[in-house]
Order: structure tokens, then sequence, then C-alpha cells
């Protein structure tokens, strides 16, 4: 027996619109918006409330330190923090930018997790996505492993491996590009790894996106975690799904159980891919593909229709909620066919929940780029270091505590503020304390 719980990431003080992220058309889009980071977080503790509310575990991981001062002074960047923050502002805005993104929120992106069910030592393996397609989110490793070490410390349960090496196009991009069919939770399943390029392939892109998962790095994160023979799957994204957006796997397909939700353009090899992936899945896999002709590749893309969670319900065996961004309420076409899942009445998903996260979605992160979803026993669960299982209590602290720390406006201009960093700074003491994590950030061991 196993539970899913789903780690959300929570919103930095920092939260901007930088537009870094090329691939991601929102976030290009949204290139010099005024942002609201205080907004962000509670939309953020709001989705976790609603999970709760739904009877599904809930986690949290807290924020990044932004600006990452130690990445600046490797930059060449010296003397006091605050004078740091100002000379890399002075020196290059864009920079100082990518040092001072708060998408570590995106947690689907943290890390590939394995169940115990699956791996070749019955331990949960985890290991750190390397983000080195993107420098603002290459930075987030290093404290993600450390983060993931603390939480996930007792080494009769987990294993947390090193992220991947981050240079040349060995890009990985962690759960984004990872999904998991099984029969229940605690059942072995099938992981299905989904990659964009090869690390080796020295082809141009043509004007097209550039994938940022490769093969190898999908094959190394499968070795770590010991999946045996039958247990992992490679499947390439297809060319035209990057070209449209999906930047991450998760823009177009969602997997949960034995159930599987996809665009049809997802992969590379079209339909033969879910030929493959039925015949990998010797307990069932349940496939609903939409179709081109009833959801247009790029309204799946724009609405994030696919971008939603897919989760148990908790107590009704089979039964299964999908909660969407709002945003698919503006799609009429990816409205009907979220709504045609749950009238039909022949698939598990018996419920659609919608919730507001403009603020993240914005910069193109959806209600599954903010979690990072781990199974776990009872056994596992109660070796969970900290208080990074959410109660009502602590989520109602947390809502305090953005309320009394962060900025409802952040333009590109004040992240060459010094007292944002001091700002942040104080915020995140406070929320170590609040989440037992002890001294993780490096500035309180300093
Ligand atoms: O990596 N956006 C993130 C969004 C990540 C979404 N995650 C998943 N699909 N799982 C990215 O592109 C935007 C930051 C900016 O532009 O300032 C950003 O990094």
């Amino acid at each position: 027996m196993a539970e899913e719980i789903n780690f959300d990431g929570l919103v930095g003080p920092t939260h901007n619109f930088g537009g870094l992220s090329q691939g991601n058309v929102a976030s290009i889009a949204s290139k010099g918006r005024v942002s609201n980071p205080r907004a962000a977080a509670l939309q953020g503790l709001a989705k976790m409330r609603l999970m709760m509310r739904l009877g599904v575990p809930q986690g949290i991981l807290p924020p990044h330190e932004r600006p990452h001062i130690w990445a600046l002074r490797r930059l060449g960047f010296s003397g006091a923090d605050a004078a740091i923050v100002e000379a890399a502002f002075k020196a290059d805005p864009t920079l100082l930018a990518n040092l001072s993104s708060a998408s570590a929120m995106w947690a689907a992106n943290a890390a590939t997790v394995s169940p115990s069910a699956d791996t070749a030592d019955g331990r949960v393996h985890i290991t750190p996505a390397n983000l080195g397609a993107k420098l603002h989110r290459s930075i987030e490793a290093g404290f993600s492993l450390l983060l993931l070490r603390a939480i996930f410390a007792d080494p009769a349960h987990f294993a947390v491996h090193d992220f991947l090496p981050q240079s040349g196009k060995f890009g990985d991009e962690g759960a984004a590009n990872h999904m998991r069919l099984a029969p229940n939770h605690g059942a072995p399943g099938v992981e299905i790894f989904v990659y964009g390029r090869s690390a080796f392939d020295a082809t141009a892109t043509d004007g097209g996106f550039e994938p940022r998962q490769a093969l190898e790095a999908s094959q190394a994160v499968a070795r770590l975690h010991g999946l045996g023979e039958g247990k992992a799957l490679f499947l390439r994204q297809s060319r035209e799904a990057v070209d449209a957006g999906a930047f991450h796997n998760d823009v177009v397909a969602v997997a949960n159980g034995p159930l599987l939700l996809a665009h049809e353009r997802a992969f590379e090899a079209g339909e033969a891919a879910f030929a493959v992936i039925a015949s990998a899945c010797p307990f069932g896999a349940f496939q609903i593909i939409a179709r081109e002709a009833d959801v247009p590749l790029t309204e799946a893309v724009r609405s994030y229709l696919f971008n939603s969670q897919l989760v148990s319900r908790p107590g009704k065996p089979g039964s299964m909620a999908l909660i969407l961004p709002e945003d698919v309420k503006s799609s009429p076409a990816a409205l009907a066919f979220a709504q045609g899942l749950v009238e039909r009445g022949t698939t598990p998903i018996d419920e659609l929940v919608f919730v507001d996260l403009r603020q993240s979605m914005w910069n193109g992160g959806g209600p599954a780029c903010l979690r990072l979803r781990i199974a776990l026993t009872a056994a596992e669960r109660a070796a969970v270091q900290g208080k990074v299982l959410l109660d009502e209590t602590l989520l109602a602290r947390l809502e305090v505590w953005v309320g009394r720390h962060y900025r409802d406006r952040l333009t590109c201009a004040d992240l060459g503020d010094p007292a944002l960093l001091e700002e942040g700074r104080t915020a995140l003491d406070e929320l170590s304390g609040l989440l037992g994590l002890g001294s993780i950030y490096p500035f309180q061991r300093a």
C-alpha cells in the first residue's frame, strides 16, 4: 500500500516576469509584466488547501534563496551581499534576473522520483534534475539536492542521488518529462521517460525550439534508480509539440495509476507510441487520447489542459479527480474535452476542479508544474524529516507568513534593490523554522 503525496513548490518572494524561458510561450509573452509575488504564493497555497480538502495528502518544498549570492560571487562579484546585488544589476540586469528567478516553485522540475515498488533495492529513488538547459533553472540543482537529502534523509528508505552533469546538452528536467503507469501507487509499474533529443545529436533545430531533455540523461536516471527490464520506457517528444510550446512533456500528457491522458501529437512516434505503452503495461493501461480535430495542439498548449493534476481520490478506489487551470475555461475545445471526460461516465475521472494560478501561468507553470509527486508507503512517510506535510494549521500559518513578508508588486528593475535580498532572507529564516528544517539556507550557515 502506498499513497501519493504532492509536494508543491512554495512561490518565493522574487517571483517576477523576466522572460527567461525560450520555448516557453507564456514566459516570453509575459516579459516585463509587473508581478505580484504575494498573490502568486497565496494562489499556490490555495491550490494546496484544495487538494487537502479533496483528501489528497499535501507536502511543501520551500523556496530557494534568491538572488543566488553564491553564484554571483562565482561570477566575479565581490564585497558585501547588498553591494553584490547592486553591482550585478548595474553590470548586467539580465544576468541578475537569471540569478533572481523564483523558478524553483515549479517542483515538477525538482527531481525524478521512482517509488519503492519499482526499484531493485526496494527504496524510493530520487534524482534532482540538473536543469542544465537554462541558466536560471540550472542553479536550482544544488539546493534541491541539499533539501531533498534533508527531507528524505533515512537511507533505509530513500536514495537521493547527485544530479547529473550539467554541461553540454545533457539536460534533465525531472518529473516534468516522466510519467508512471501502474495498477495503483503501491504496485510495481512502468515508468515512462520522455526525451526531446540525444545529448550527442548535433543537428540544428532549424529555427524551432531546442528540446530540453536528453535521452541519455533519462537513461542515466533509470539506471540510477534500478529500474529493471520492462520497468522503464523511453519515448521521444514530437518535434511538433516542442515547437508548439510543449517545452516539457507535462504540457501535453499526464498519467495517474493505470490512466494516461495525452494529446495525439505528444510523441514523435505518433499512434505507435500509444501501442508501445499498451504493450509495456501487462496490467492494462487505460489511454485517453485527445485528437487534433477535437483539441488542436496549439489550444492544448495555450489552455494547459494536460498540465492538470490527475489524482486518485483517497477512500474511493478507482476514482480520480482532475485539477485544471482556470485557463481551460477560455478554450471551448479544451473545456468540452475536459467535460466529456466526466460526463461520459466511462473514465475513472469523476470530478473536474478548476484552480486560479494566474501568476504562475504567466510564466508557463500550471497545476502539474507546481508539484512533485512522491508515492510513499506508511513506513516511508513516517521517515520523512521536517514539518513538510501540510495540515490546516500550518497552511494558515504560511498564509499569514506570506502576507507579512511578500511584496504585492515587483518589476525587473526592483531586482536590483538590495532590500529585496534582506526581506527574502528574513522571510526564509522564519520559514525554515515553521517547516522544522533547521538552518538549511546558505545564508543561515554563513
Ligand atoms: O522552466 N518557467 C518555467 C516553467 C516550468 C514549468 N514546469 C513544468 N512544465 N513542469 C520554465 O520554463 C519562466 C521564468 C521567467 O521567464 O522569468 C520559467 O522559468
